[in-house]
């Protein structure tokens, strides 16, 4: 047999990782599967955030940002990448919209996840859902959607962010950009669940990507687009009139930079439960869950049962002539049941 074609039925050894991972863990009903808490070493060295000073852009019309560059140290920026790329499950999410009248299906270029739940209701102890005021257990169909506690690692950088950014936060939004063909369209944070100015922190972890900004109308006083180098480790605090006036957008990028895949985690307070919905539906939607496969070096489908940081051999990724590609992409559109919505995504493609 040819080396290259034994190669396909041989289980390729997965990387060392760059983290111990914890013995701990969070679980929930609604997960997946269960998220090891963030690795002791990286707690420790997120107690000095943030590294640098937040460097306020603020010189163009209603434009209010914080850039800092970076955040979280350098020495953690690669495990905390590879940590939460490794231990999150991951979706890729396709809806049906109306679009002038013709319905189309719009794949999300992107994987996403999403964590939390709007401040009319809370989690209590037991991880049950009850009503913010009363703490009451929330009647059946309070939500379309099953909301999701945060996870203690995405948690602790929750409260980090909130004490230096002064903001509370009750959602935590994530993206994984696999290579320069995911993206995020020109949108803005602008829905009216957030209430008036709302103030959105992202993180950036994994491959430094461009992300831009335009102001919606592009008058008075013509402002420039500006484009901010995103690096590991670094956070845009989005505040004041920034999404009212201004689109952000992740555009697609060749190249080898992008390969490396990139995390997004953007903290943000939605008020009512239109925004639960709203978030579960365009970041969770019908639910084939993805996994990142550290021997094949990709996310892959994940089916219950599913040995954590076991690899596939690439035969049994295979899985039949097409390709794997191609095989997850049928598997997803025949899994979930891709929906017409009567409200609008969250961010735009
Ligand atoms: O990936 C990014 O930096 C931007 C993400 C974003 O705009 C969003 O999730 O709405």
């Amino acid at each position: 047999m040819k080396r290259s074609t034994l190669d396909m039925f041989i289980k390729p050894a997965a990387k060392k990782p760059k983290y111990e991972a914890s013995l701990h863990k969070s679980n929930h009903v609604t997960y997946p599967f269960a998220v090891s808490h963030l690795p002791a070493p990286f707690t420790k060295q997120l107690g000095t955030v943030p590294v640098t000073e937040g460097k306020p852009i603020n010189d163009q019309p209603n434009l209010d940002l914080v850039y800092y560059q970076p955040y979280i140290p350098v020495s953690i920026q690669a495990g905390m990448f590879e940590f939460l790329r490794q231990e999150l499950f991951f979706y890729r999410v396709q809806y049906s919209i109306n679009r002038g009248g013709i319905q189309t299906q719009v794949n999300t270029p992107r994987f996403t996840t999403v964590f939390g739940v709007d401040a009319t209701s809370r989690f209590n102890d037991n991880g049950d859902l009850v009503d913010a005021k009363t703490n009451r257990p929330l009647l059946q169909g309070r939500y379309k959607c099953k909301p999701r506690p945060i996870p203690q690692c995405l948690n602790e950088l929750r409260k980090l962010i909130e004490s230096v950014v002064g903001e509370n936060y009750n959602f935590c939004l994530v993206n994984y950009y696999a290579d320069g063909s995911d993206s995020i369209a020109y949108h803005s944070d602008d829905e009216r669940f957030l209430g008036a100015d709302p103030a959105i922190a992202s993180l950036s972890l994994g491959a430094k990507r461009d992300f831009l900004l335009r102001h919606k109308t592009g008058s008075p006083g013509k402002p420039r687009q500006i484009k901010l180098p995103l690096g590991s480790g670094d956070m845009v605090l989005m505040r004041g009139k920034t999404q009212a006036n201004w689109l952000h957008s992740i555009p697609k990028r060749v190249g080898e930079e992008a390969k490396k895949g990139r995390i997004n985690i953007t903290f943000r307070k939605a008020l009512v439960k239109g925004g639960t919905d709203n978030y579960y539906m365009y970041n969770v939607g019908g639910g084939c869950v993805f996994r990142w496969d550290d021997g094949l070096r990709r996310m892959m489908l994940w089916r219950e049962g599913d040995v954590a940081g076991a690899s596939r051999t690439e035969a049994q990724a295979q899985g039949g002539t097409a390709g794997p590609l191609r095989a997850q992409a049928d598997e997803v559109a025949q899994a979930q049941s891709v929906v017409a919505l009567a409200g609008t995504p969250s961010s735009s493609v």
